[in-house]
Formats: structure tokens, sequence, C-alpha cells
């Protein structure tokens, strides 16, 4: 658990802040029981990513892909938001237009707690695209078929989701590439800070003048670079940042 001072000098640059922007990671879901990709109880550890969350898996078994991504949901459906992520909500009731947050969750637990001001910019898995039509809907079937055909064209439906060597969103990444420019504070909650460009936010909003404030259980490759660590559950250290400096 982080000293006191740590966390007073944290909540004090958030009280000064006159912008602000969140990044968060699979480390927040931890505290709701969503397991994170490469911690001890790490949902990879089960699957290698490039065997499954790839363009080139989908292609070459998108029946393994699938039943992987219903698992997934299966076990995603029966979790709540945390303190938080609940947390998180109220900075961004007390920010508003001042604060943005991105997420590389793609378990909807954001937006479930309340969040509306935020980039989901590994996509959602409550949602689906046609390899089609191209067309992206909200389909919380459980489970889906083991191979779900588009309504419109009957094409094979894949997860609205970013995959490794697939590119993100523009308008996601433009919309990220401002709130990190343009922010006094950026606090990085529970990522491991190794996949990009996610991994590489925290020097773009150090170069722009950011003080860079990182909440994790372990030391990240990004802990050398950030401000202030402190180090410690997601659910217990956010809400402290709520009370005043
Ligand atoms: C792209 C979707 C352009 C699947 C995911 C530059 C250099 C090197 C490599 C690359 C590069 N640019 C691109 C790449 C390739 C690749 C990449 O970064 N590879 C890595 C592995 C080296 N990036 C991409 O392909 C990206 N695309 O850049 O497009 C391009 C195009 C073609 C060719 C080149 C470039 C796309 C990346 C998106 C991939 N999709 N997910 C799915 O989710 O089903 S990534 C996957 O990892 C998840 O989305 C997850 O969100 C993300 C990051 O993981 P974390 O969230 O950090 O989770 P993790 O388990 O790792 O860590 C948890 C952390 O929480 C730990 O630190 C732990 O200590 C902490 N923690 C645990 N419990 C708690 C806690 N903290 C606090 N409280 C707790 N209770
Ligand atoms: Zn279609």
């Amino acid at each position: 658990m982080p000293t006191d001072d740590h966390i007073l000098l944290a909540r004090r640059h958030l009280a000064a802040a006159r912008k602000l922007t969140i990044l968060t990671g699979a480390g927040i879901s931890a505290d709701s029981g969503v397991p994170t990709f490469r911690g001890a109880d790490g949902l990879w550890r089960n699957f290698r990513p490039e065997d499954l969350a790839t363009p080139e898996a989908f292609e070459r078994d998108p029946r393994l892909v699938w039943e992987w991504y219903n698992w997934r949901r299966e076990l995603i459906a029966t979790k709540q938001p945390n303190s938080a992520h609940h947390a998180v909500v109220e900075l961004e009731q007390r920010w508003v237009d001042r604060m943005w947050l991105i997420t590389q969750n793609v378990d909807g637990l954001h937006r479930a707690a309340g969040s509306q001001r935020l980039s989901e910019i590994h996509g959602n898995i409550w949602k689906v695209r046609c390899t089609g039509c191209g067309v992206v809907s909200e389909n919380r079937e459980i489970p889906l078929p083991p191979l779900p055909t588009c309504r419109l064209c009957q094409a094979l439906l894949r997860p609205h989701i970013v995959w490794f060597g697939e590119s993100l969103w523009e308008e996601e990444i433009h919309r990220c590439d401002e709130a990190l420019r343009d922010c006094d504070v950026f606090l990085v909650i529970g990522t491991s800070g190794v996949v990009y460009p996610a991994a590489g936010f925290a020097s773009v909003a150090k170069e722009a003048g950011a003080m860079v404030i990182e909440i994790n259980l372990d030391r990240t490759p990004q802990s050398n670079l950030v401000d202030l660590s402190l180090q410690g559950r997601a659910k217990d250290l956010v809400p402290l940042l709520l009370y005043p400096a």
C-alpha cells in the first residue's frame, strides 16, 4: 500500500488538474473477478494471444476463436463494476468535459458503471461485426451460435474487437491523441504497459507536459517513466483519489 503522503500528493495534483485523462487496463476489472491477460490468473495463460486474438487465427479456425469469446462473454456477464469503476465515474462527474477515459478493456464494465466520456480502443466484447456487410451491432446472446451469421447478409460475424496486427480505429486514435496532449494529469490504472499503441500513451502525455500517475499491483515497464507510482489494488486506491487534497 502506498504511503499516505503519496496518496496526498496524487490528490493534490488531481485537484489542481484543469484536464484529466485516464487509461485503464485489465487490472481495473481484476477486482470484479475478470481474469487479466498476463497475470497469475491470466486469461492468456490458457490461450496464447497469437493463437486466438488475431485475424489469422479467425481465418484459420473461427469456431475456436468464437469458443474463446463465448467463454469470456459468459464469464463477464456474471461480473459487476467495482469501486474503481465507480470512482472513475465520479471523476467524470466532477471534471465533466475536461476528462476523457481511454480503456483497453473490452468487458464493458466502465459503461456498465456509468462512464460516458470514453474510448474503448480495443473494442467491446458485446459488439459483433459482419465480415460481409461490415454492420456493427450490440449482441448479448449467451452463448452465440458456434459460427454466428449476419441477419442481413448471412455472412460470418466476428467480435468487434481490435486483434493483434489490426489497426485501431482512426477516430479513436485521434480522440486519444487529443486527450493525451491536452491533459495536466494522466492517470494509468491496471495495465501492464506492453501492448501498443496504448503502451506508448504515458510518454506522449509526459512529453506534452502532463503529470503521470500509475496505479498498479506491481511495477511495470512504465514505472520509471511515471511521476508517481501507487502500488496496490485499483478498488482500494482509485476511490482514495476522490477525497479533497
Ligand atoms: C496496432 C483484444 C498498428 C483481444 C488486444 C510497437 C512495438 C511492438 C509491437 C507493436 C507495436 N505496434 C504494434 C505492435 C503489435 C501489437 C503489440 O503491441 N504487441 C505486443 C504484445 C508487443 N499491437 C497491435 O497489434 C495493435 N495494433 O498497433 O496497429 C499495426 C498494425 C499492423 C502491424 C503493426 C502495427 C493492436 C493491439 C490490440 C490487441 N488486442 N485485445 C481481446 O481482448 O480479446 S490486447 C490485450 O492486451 C487486451 O485488450 C488488453 O486490454 C491489452 C493490454 O493488456 P492489459 O490491459 O495491460 O492487461 P494485462 O493482463 O497485460 O495487465 C494487467 C495489469 O493489471 C498488470 O500490470 C497487473 O499488475 C495489474 N493488476 C492486476 N490486478 C490489479 C492490477 N492493478 C491494479 N489493481 C488490481 N487489482
Ligand atoms: Zn452482413
